[in-house]
């Protein structure tokens, strides 16, 4: 039998008036039947957030709620495998990354956002008068207040908590959306933090779609003080028109078009394993994914034999198959939209080196959501293939000549949230890394992570930076103190 997922309102499960299914991409099983939030569900949930507020909840110790934090981690770890579980189910990706990615961030999350906050001090300035006395300034960091979470199904877990944790650290009270394709571990994480201690109300769940669903219902709702979204850059846009009529803050994690730099003087072995996470992790469904790659032309054919013997050994198969490193896309439609660029890509002219179909993976896989990772040449910057989001694994390679060139070409697009540059000349890594125009470059590594450092992107990649500090600023309000002395 399978599951039924509630909404989750004040620690408890709250039905909708209609339910949908939860496929999985692996096999075209169902997984569960998700209750999706109508208005009156959208409304108490936001309300039980609100009254949590009244209740003390952001005037709890900033101690209290580290310790909240920290045992909301715990919580994670000692219910390790139950994420994994619900995660693999909605994804259908390898067990070993889940462990080592999805799940072990979340709890890494909590404690990295408990150490941040319990490290904060006050802004404030001694100010001196023209009579010679002074005045004290000093900043009240203040909870926002309901604070609604919208999360995409590429990493569902790591990203929810990636928000969940600053909020609750800075005393907020959140209401999440899930996305519809990845229901479970947001509903799941409501058991561990009722668990861990954390008041009712302070978390609440409401499970739907976008558009007419739980994901408008709540963006366009009067009580809610602030949102903060990750997904499409299109959705960011509508979000933004939804909040505009009451003015609240956002902050958005959007799409990206990410280009990598290969400089012939980089470490060929290490460009190409690098190259290899970079496009292919998660099928090329992470936001960082790569997706153009710049090389300078007298390494251009021993990257492309290379990217194409990598994209080759990548083994498609069941989240637990053995040696296992590529699950399908998330859904039939995301599949589809995939798709038609490889249509597209064929029509502007693109080369296959390898990839551009449907793997068959067998009778038991049929109703996957299968897809072959695919590695185009012949394609250039005016293409709609190297200027749109694909988010899948694909990669478009082209040559350049000079530095100066393949820093124009990176920076010509839309987007701007991450870079990849490979060189052994430090240097010019630096220097290269520093002409992005993104939010993030890496230098011959990708997707290395520290929490505190700011996260987020420019252009249509995004509004303002997440991490440590950075995140704290989006989920409080300061009060400026002045006091003559
Ligand atoms: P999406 O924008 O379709 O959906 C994201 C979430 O928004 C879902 O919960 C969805 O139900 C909800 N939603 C959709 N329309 C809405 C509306 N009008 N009002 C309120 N909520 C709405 O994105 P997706 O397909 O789930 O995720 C993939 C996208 O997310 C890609 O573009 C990817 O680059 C982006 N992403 C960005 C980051 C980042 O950190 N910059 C991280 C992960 C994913
Ligand atoms: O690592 C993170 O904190 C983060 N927000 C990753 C986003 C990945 C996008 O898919």
């Amino acid at each position: 039998m399978c599951a039924e997922l509630h909404n989750m309102i004040a620690g408890k499960p709250v039905p909708g008036r209609s339910t949908f299914a939860k496929i999985n991409p692996v096999d075209g099983s169902l997984v569960a039947n998700v209750h999706e939030a109508d208005r009156g569900v959208v409304d108490s949930a936001v309300a039980a957030a609100r009254s949590a507020l009244d209740r003390g909840w952001s005037s709890r110790t900033v101690n209290e709620r580290v310790g909240l934090l920290r045992k909301i981690a715990d919580g994670i770890d000692a219910r390790f495998e139950d994420f994994v579980a619900a995660e693999v189910a909605d994804t259908g990706k390898p067990v070993h990354l889940v462990r080592e990615l999805d799940v072990a961030r979340a709890a890494m999350n909590f404690r990295s956002f408990a150490d941040t906050v319990a490290a904060q001090g006050l802004d404030s300035y001694m100010t001196d008068l023209s009579d010679g006395g002074q005045a004290l300034n000093y900043a009240v960091n203040k909870p926002l207040g309901v604070v609604a979470i919208i999360v995409p199904w590429n990493l569902p877990l790591l990203l929810l908590t990636w928000k969940v944790a600053p909020a609750l650290a800075c005393g907020n009270a959140v209401v999440v959306k899930p996305s519809e394709e990845t229901p479970s571990t947001a509903t799941l994480l409501s058991e561990v933090v009722a668990e861990a201690g954390v008041p009712a109300g302070v978390y609440n769940v409401v499970h739907g779609y976008g558009p007419d669903s739980a994901g408008e219902l709540l963006t366009g709702h009067n009580e809610i003080d602030g949102v903060t979204f990750t997904g499409e850059s299109r959705t960011g846009s509508a979000i933004m028109k939804a909040v505009a009529p009451t003015v609240k803050p956002v902050s958005f994690e959007l799409g990206g078009k990410n280009p990598a730099i290969v400089f012939d003087d980089c470490d060929i072995e290490k460009t190409l394993d690098g190259l290899q996470r970079s496009i292919f992790l998660n099928t090329g469904q992470v936001c960082l994914c790569t997706e153009r790659v710049y090389i300078q032309r007298s390494l251009f054919d021993e990257i492309a034999d290379g990217l194409v013997q990598r994209a080759e050994s990548l083994r498609l198969g069941r989240p637990d198959g053995v040696g296992v490193t590529t699950g399908p896309l998330i859904s039939q439609a995301h599949r589809a939209k995939v798709q038609s660029y490889f249509e597209l890509a064929l029509s502007e002219g693109a080369k296959v080196l390898t990839g551009g179909g449907i793997p068959d993976l067998g009778k038991d896989l049929a109703d996957g959501s299968w897809i072959e990772p695919t590695v185009w040449t012949g394609l250039s910057n005016t293409d709609r293939v190297v200027r749109e989001e694909i988010f899948g694994p694909t990669a478009a390679l082209i040559p350049f000549d000079t530095e100066e060139e393949a820093i124009t070409l990176a920076n010509d697009t839309d987007y701007g949230l991450a870079a990849a540059v490979w060189t052994s000349n430090l240097e010019r890594g630096h220097r290269v890394a520093g002409q992005m125009d993104v939010g993030m470059a890496w230098v011959n590594t990708w997707f290395l992570r520290d929490l505190r450092s700011p996260f987020g992107g420019v252009g249509l990649s995004g509004i303002g930076r997440e991490g440590g500090r950075h995140s704290l600023r989006f989920y409080t309000e300061p009060t400026n103190v002045c006091v003559q002395l």
